[in-house]
């Protein structure tokens, strides 16, 4: 409470000292609306739960929605029907919640994932350690670790490739974002982001680890190109995802599938414990193989929900023309509210929840690793 003075005189010297020094952002709030603000309004925006993405650097951009929510995207045909199910039950058995719950225990206790902080760089720096320990013994022209720098911070994304056998053009990517924020003062006080969006991290690293472990070091390989991306500055309004996809899609590289995890671990309801398919701004093709995944993997159903404009890493595939979608803890109306805050930590979170999202991410590399797109 004895914060809140304090945050005013804060907020009334930024105003002052952006009117005269601060670079402006280019902020687009909607589909057709385009904003520009100083960087620290790009921080009151977000307190009032104003969701946009930061088009500073990539305004060139067209619009990519057609009719409302719906993102004009390929829509592939993506399986009717489920054809791995040993080997997907194969991994799901050996998902290991104690690692999760090692690896976010470590992962939370940088005290902010802040992507402009020096922690946000130690932070990058020990996932990226730990994703070579975990890849260590899959051979480089089998699975390589990009780092993709930024150029305007420090804290770096992360892509995992595991190069396809036959067609490695085509690209499967499962996403999630690396970055916490503490939007009440990003640069001074702690944003554990265990939920927002550690869990994501972590749901991703299992699902890395039960890949390389269990499948790649047996000598399996997908036949497209399989992808795990982490993301920087999710936080600063899908900075670093759009960087790479807008990257990608200058290179002309062909995505068929991305699915974003963010916030994976909460459960409101035991009693009703389920997860979210987001069904605005995502891709429905992609959407309705989800559901079948979800059904033929999981221990608990799913519910549609919508999540609004610009909601997570997953919009920064849709907008440069990619597929996207969405699985998020539950509905929206059941989410977290802790994130964002002190209180997003790891007791408030549910690993056996965390393990249900591990398992889509294996369903869905193993089920569209080998599909064919056309
Ligand atoms: C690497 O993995 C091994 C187990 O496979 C573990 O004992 C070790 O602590 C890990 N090292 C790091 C840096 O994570
Ligand atoms: C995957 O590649 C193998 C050859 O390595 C091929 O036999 C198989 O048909 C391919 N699968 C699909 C779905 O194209
Ligand atoms: C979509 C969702 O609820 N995830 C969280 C992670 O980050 C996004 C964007 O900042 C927010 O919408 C949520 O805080
Ligand atoms: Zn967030």
């Amino acid at each position: 409470m004895r914060i809140q003075p304090l945050f005013v005189l804060l907020n009334a010297a930024t105003v002052v000292w952006s009117l005269s020094y601060e670079s402006l952002r280019v902020l687009q709030v909607g589909e057709d609306k385009v904003i520009e603000v100083p960087e620290s309004e790009k921080l009151n925006l977000r307190r009032r739960g104003v969701k946009f993405f930061d088009v500073t650097r990539h305004t060139s951009s067209l619009p990519f929605f057609n009719k409302e929510e719906e993102p004009i995207v390929p829509q592939y045909n993506y399986p009717a029907a489920i054809s791995n199910k040993e080997v997907v039950d194969g991994l799901i058995e050996s998902i290991d919640k104690d690692s999760m719950y090692t690896n976010l225990a470590k992962f939370t206790s940088f005290y902010t994932r802040y992507y402009k902080s020096d922690c946000g760089f130690e932070s990058a720096e020990w996932l990226a350690a730990t994703i070579s320990n975990i890849t260590q013994d899959v051979p480089q022209d089998i699975l390589s670790i990009v780092h993709f720098d930024h150029k305007e911070w420090k804290q770096y994304s992360i892509i995992v490739r595991i190069a396809g056998s036959t067609t490695p053009e085509d690209i499967i990517v499962i996403g999630s974002h690396q970055d916490s924020i503490n939007l009440l003062l990003p640069s001074i006080m702690a944003a554990p982001g265990a939920d927002d969006n550690g869990s994501g991290t972590v749901t991703n690293l299992e699902a890395l680890r039960l890949y390389t472990e269990k499948f790649l070091k047996a000598g399996l390989r997908p036949n497209n190109t399989v992808e795990f991306h982490f993301y920087s500055a999710e936080e600063g309004g899908l900075l670093g995802s759009l960087d790479v996809f807008t990257d990608y899609a200058k290179q002309g590289k062909q995505v068929r599938a991305m699915l974003q995890q963010d916030m994976t671990g909460y459960v409101s309801d035991p009693e009703d414990e389920h997860v979210g398919i987001v069904t605005d701004y995502t891709a429905p093709a992609l959407n309705d193989f989800l559901k079948l995944v979800v059904d033929s993997y999981l221990s608990i159903p799913y519910r549609n929900t919508k999540c609004g404009y610009a909601c997570s890493d997953h919009g920064s595939a849709t907008r440069n023309g990619f597929p996207g979608s969405f699985v998020i803890e539950s509905e929206l109306k059941k989410t977290n509210k802790y994130i964002h805050s002190t209180m997003d930590t790891l007791d408030r979170l549910s690993f056996v929840h965390m393990a249900e999202h591990t398992k889509i991410v294996l369903g869905v590399i193993i089920e569209l690793g080998s599909w064919s797109a056309w």
